[in-house]
């Protein structure tokens, strides 16, 4: 029998859907798990999951002071007790929230031993309290992943090691919560270059790391295959930070890299906004060029914050921005393994238990919305019939031609030559356009 935990949001009852003349803070206004949506309930289309490391890891500390977030259950040691408390938590608070999945590292559900063997059995021992909770509650894992960027063995990386020592640390640590991941019945299973990348290229032999990282991939994929693990990989792009340059930098970079060495099959992208603005595109772009290539898999929902320039893992709360990211998700035909991870932190200031809350509610809300706008959009069929008429020349004749490879530059130095003038320039219209999107926002 599962133990009872004693309750660590005792005030705090199961936040329930009371529209959008609400006025409670603990409750949702947009997001109703049962409303229909395009033939699918929006618990399916979001597949909303919380993120262990941030919700209940995360200090809230910065560069310039310690932490700040109080957490009372936690008895503030590394032990396996206290983990295992904190599990119970994290299971109380997404089953107030109604979050139907969620994510972790290896080491932010477990604390890391003295020795890979010790660190193992203490992830077990808190795994067998996630299997527990996933039981007891219905929530299930979005995804699992390691933590190859914290300790300091990952200094110069772990994949792309300078050291093989530390490829094959990382490449035991991964074996091993892949496992874990396949015995909680987690549904993908993300890499994250955390220190993949390089801080100088003076010290770096930047074609032997990239052969590196695709190796270890590959035995990911072999291991995979080995232990029947049948949950989706993914790649998360990210350009920068911790690392001046990270090997997977967006998500042009990461088909590339996953073409070059074969391995396109095997991936797909977990996508993350903040990432996505640090390598100076919108979430839109790193979407479109993903779908683009039928390799966009889930999302990592958070935002940054327009006057700084690093990783804020803000809660998303833009609804121009939920709106473009459920266009595109929603034409990329929805979210199928993957899910919207919030992967996002209150702020500092932010302190209290209660703030986890608010954070995830205001963050479900505003994907609730982005997902109606966008479902909207495509109901009322402006917008895509705009779109398709914008390239309707490519419909027939010459473009037809062209499109089916049956053109070369002397037929079409033929065909330009006689008819000698362009037909069909219209208008982008962005600005009667980015007008349409805002009479449904
Ligand atoms: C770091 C980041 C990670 C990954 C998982 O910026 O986004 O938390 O999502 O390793
Ligand atoms: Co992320």
């Amino acid at each position: 029998m599962p133990k009872k935990a004693k309750e660590a949001f005792p005030k705090i009852k199961k936040i329930g859907f009371e529209g959008p003349d609400s006025k409670n803070p603990l409750a949702f206004k947009h997001y109703d798990e049962n409303e229909v949506i395009d033939g699918k309930s929006m618990k399916d289309h979001l597949r909303f999951s919380v993120v262990y490391w941030h919700t209940f890891r995360n200090p809230l500390s910065d560069p310039f002071g310690a932490g700040t977030a109080l957490r009372p259950w936690d008895d503030g040691t590394d032990s396996v007790k206290n983990a295992q408390n904190r599990a119970r938590v994290a299971f109380e608070f997404m089953g107030k929230l109604g979050a139907p999945y969620y994510a972790f590292h290896d080491r932010d559900v477990a604390p890391e031993g003295k020795s890979l063997s010790s660190s193992n059995k203490n992830l077990d021992a808190v795994a067998k309290v996630l299997a527990e909770e996933q039981k007891r509650t219905g929530i299930k894992l979005l995804w699992g992943t390691a933590c190859l960027f914290a300790h300091p063995r990952y200094m110069h990386g772990a994949a792309t090691s300078c050291n093989a020592d530390v490829f094959a640390y990382a490449a035991a640590q991964v074996k091993k919560a892949i496992e874990v991941t396949k015995s909680l019945g987690g549904e993908g299973y993300t890499f994250w270059g955390g220190r993949e990348g390089y801080s100088t290229l003076w010290n770096t032999n930047l074609k032997r790391e990239m052969d590196h990282l695709a190796a270890f991939l590959h035995m990911a994929v072999d291991h995979k295959k080995k232990i029947g693990f049948k949950g989706q990989f993914y790649i998360e792009p990210k350009p920068k930070e911790p690392t001046k340059h990270q090997y997977d930098s967006d998500a042009a970079a990461c088909l590339n890299f996953l073409r070059q060495y074969d391995l396109t099959d095997h991936f797909k992208l977990n996508l993350e906004t903040n990432h996505a603005t640090l390598a100076g595109h919108t979430m839109q772009h790193e979407l479109e060029v993903a779908s683009a290539s039928g390799a966009l898999g889930s999302i990592d929902a958070n935002t940054g914050d327009v006057m700084l320039g690093w990783d804020t893992d803000q809660f998303p709360t833009d609804i121009y921005l939920t709106t473009q990211c459920m266009l595109s998700i929603l034409n990329n035909g929805g979210l199928t393994t993957g899910g919207v991870n919030f992967d996002a932190k209150v702020r500092r200031e932010s302190f209290e238990p209660v703030d986890l809350f608010h954070a995830h509610i205001g963050g479900m809300d505003a994907f609730a919305r982005g997902l109606k706008i966008a479902a909207a959009i495509r109901a009322d069929g402006r917008l895509d019939a705009f779109i398709k008429n914008r390239y309707s020349s490519w419909d027939e004749g010459i473009g037809q031609k062209i499109e089916a490879g049956k053109s070369s530059f002397k037929d079409l130095e033929k065909y330009i030559l006689k008819k000698n003038r362009i037909t069909k320039n219209e208008s982008g219209r962005q600005e009667f356009l980015e007008n349409l999107i805002n009479e449904f926002i």
